[in-house]
């Protein structure tokens, strides 16, 4: 296996030394900085995550953060969800579309106060646009990339482990809201959220200073509970419905497309960028759709999009593939053309490895 060539324009994490302690094996590049892809292999990664404890950096996760007294206008420019009832201390994942409804990211937004927020955002250059509109619209906000590196402690023990560092207090947070706790004299945001189904924690490390010094309070203080460094498991993420953006979906597709659809509303968020678009989309209903996906047979790994074919025609594609030991099939994600997309419908899947029976799902795994 070729390596990652270290350089400059690949950005390491405050967190890098620890990840490279605990024998990471594998590295995906996310916002132009290292993501480890697995530390023992993705199946033991898999099940130790479910049964215990696993810190990550997901430092990649950047922020975009605007400030000033314009902010809440421009993150409703940005989003089609209704932002009027997000309180300060919510998290909302917040789709962000182009003028022609084209998702562009799939952040979470973070609100620190009412004229303070974070954009936690997937793999595309968002603080580009982010930029390009608060300048275009001659909003009063600030508009930078902060020293803010996301660690995520996730699996049935993260509420145990984050007890322990972090206090009682932890237990009490709610899905997708924050509490601003001290670590050393600092005051960080840990919330209740994270890419996996198995519950737990991310905690937005302000200031790169003590990346080191959390990471290693959380391997000290989880010893007797198997705590381990891990990462996003792709086959776990498959198995929840979890979406990677410029995988699962691109500029390509709506959200509506995307399945994302309860998050636009599209009435309410008025003035957001592409609204005009996602109404239509929005009355008329997309015309392809994210799909769970099962897929017999031995698969190779899904580095391309792989074509979904009935009756020699192609009705779509599948974006994100693995087998997966607890449900005993290969999980996959794919967008479906509407008249293959009904729950049970017999599939071809055209794989590097030959075709390969496929059935759409009713849902994903967990
Ligand atoms: N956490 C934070 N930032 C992120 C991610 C994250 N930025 C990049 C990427 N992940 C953005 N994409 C997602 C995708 C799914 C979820 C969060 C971010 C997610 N979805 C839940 C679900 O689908 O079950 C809950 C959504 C909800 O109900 O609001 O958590 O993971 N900080």
């Amino acid at each position: 296996m070729a390596v990652i060539s270290p350089s400059r324009r690949v950005r390491r994490t405050p967190f890098t030394p620890g990840v490279e302690a605990a024998g990471v094996k594998g590295y995906t590049v996310y916002n132009r900085m290292l993501l480890p892809t697995f530390f023992e292999g993705v199946v033991e990664d898999y099940r130790h995550l479910k049964s215990h404890v696993q810190v990550w950096d997901v430092a990649c996760e950047r922020q975009v953060e605007v400030r000033g007294p314009d902010a809440a206008r421009l993150m409703q420019m940005l989003t089609p969800r209704d932002l009027t009832r997000m309180d300060v201390g919510q998290c909302y994942y917040v789709p962000m579309v182009d003028e022609t409804g084209g998702m562009l990211n799939d952040p979470v937004a973070v609100k620190l106060a009412e004229d303070h927020y974070w954009i936690s955002i997937a793999d595309s250059d968002l603080l580009l646009w982010v930029k390009a509109v608060a300048l275009g619209y001659r909003l009063d906000v600030l508009v930078d990339e902060p020293d803010v590196s996301p660690l995520a402690v996730q699996g049935p023990k993260a509420d145990e482990l984050m007890a322990r560092v972090f206090g009682e207090a932890v237990r009490s947070i709610r899905f997708f809201r924050f509490a601003m706790l001290p670590f050393e004299g600092r005051y960080l945001a840990v919330a209740r959220s994270g890419y996996s189904k198995q519950g737990g924690f991310e905690i937005y490390v302000n200031g790169s200073d003590i990346g080191m010094p959390l990471w290693d309070a959380l391997f000290k203080a989880g010893e007797d509970l198997n705590v381990r460094a891990g990462c996003p498991n792709l086959i776990e993420r498959i198995e929840g419905g979890l979406l990677s953006y410029g995988n699962d979906m691109t500029r390509d597709n709506t959200p509506h497309e995307a399945g994302l659809g309860k998050f636009c509303n599209t009435t309410s968020a008025i003035g957001c960028i592409g609204r005009d678009a996602l109404l239509r989309v929005a009355k008329e209903g997309p015309v392809q759709q994210i799909r769970a996906i099962s897929i017999d047979g031995e698969i190779p790994a899904c580095d391309r999009p792989w074509p979904l074919m009935a009756g020699g025609k192609k009705v779509g594609q599948v974006t994100s593939a693995a087998r997966s030991p607890d449900f005993n099939t290969n999980v996959a994600i794919g967008m479906v053309r509407m008249t293959h997309w009904d729950a049970g419908t017999k599939l071809e899947v055209e794989t590097p490895a030959g075709m390969r029976p496929a059935m759409v799902q009713d849902k994903f795994w967990i």
